[in-house]
């Protein structure tokens, strides 16, 4: 079999130049979507974090405004407090302050922070089941009450405090509500500046892991 003299060196030398380029190409590459990905990815979980932080503590105050308009509506107390088996078969309040774990709302007509036994068709005179909200996961939500009792007026008086939601991120990313005597819910401000939201007048803690 014959063989060229040549077997086209040019074409072997363009390989091996292709080649080389290619690697340098995929190196520079790499770097770039390393570098890239090095500022996107936590700036990507910040949103992700702050838009799951956000949606929940919406969620929350949406209940709290929730109960206080049907204490109005009723003309009857009603309950908000923190449960720990809201889907149980007759949930109730659990006396604890995690309310991370979920929450019941409920006619409370003697007010004793009981869903007392009823018809469960919310007849008059009678407590009744109006809300349950299922526990969340990698947050906590935190007050120094375990539930909220508005009168028929639509006032919390004995119920005000602050609730704090924060995340392995801790106190810098948590976010808080403070609810009033009179019954109204508002976001917690930093008064300080020091990009922890304030509570009580100093800043709120969060716990060591959520
Ligand atoms: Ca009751
Ligand atoms: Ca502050």
């Amino acid at each position: 079999m014959d063989f060229p003299d040549n077997p086209q060196p040019g074409v072997a030398g363009r390989r091996i130049s292709l080649a080389g380029f290619t690697a340098l190409e995929l190196l520079v590459t790499i770097a770039i979507v390393g570098i890239v990905a090095s500022l996107a990815i936590p700036a990507l979980r910040d949103f992700v974090l702050d838009h799951r932080a956000i949606g929940y503590i919406n969620e929350f105050a949406a209940a709290v405004d929730f109960a206080r308009n049907e204490a109005i509506k009723r003309g009857t107390p009603v309950t908000l407090c923190a449960s720990a088996a809201p889907r149980s078969a007759g949930p109730g309040c659990d006396g604890k302050k995690r309310w991370e774990t979920g929450w019941i709302l409920f006619v409370d007509h003697d007010r004793d922070g009981r869903p007392d036994p009823g018809t469960g068709a919310c007849l008059p005179g009678e407590d009744c089941l109006l809300r349950i909200r299922d526990g969340i996961d990698a947050m906590t939500l935190r007050a120094g009450r375990t539930r909220i009792t508005f009168d028929s007026l639509g006032a919390a008086r004995g119920f005000n405090a602050t609730w704090r939601l924060c995340d392995e991120r801790g106190a810098l990313a948590a976010r808080a509500v403070i609810l009033s005597a009179g019954g109204r819910l508002r976001r917690a401000e930093d008064t300080d500046g020091n990009g922890i939201p304030d509570g009580g007048n100093k800043d709120i803690r969060c716990p060591a892991a959520p």
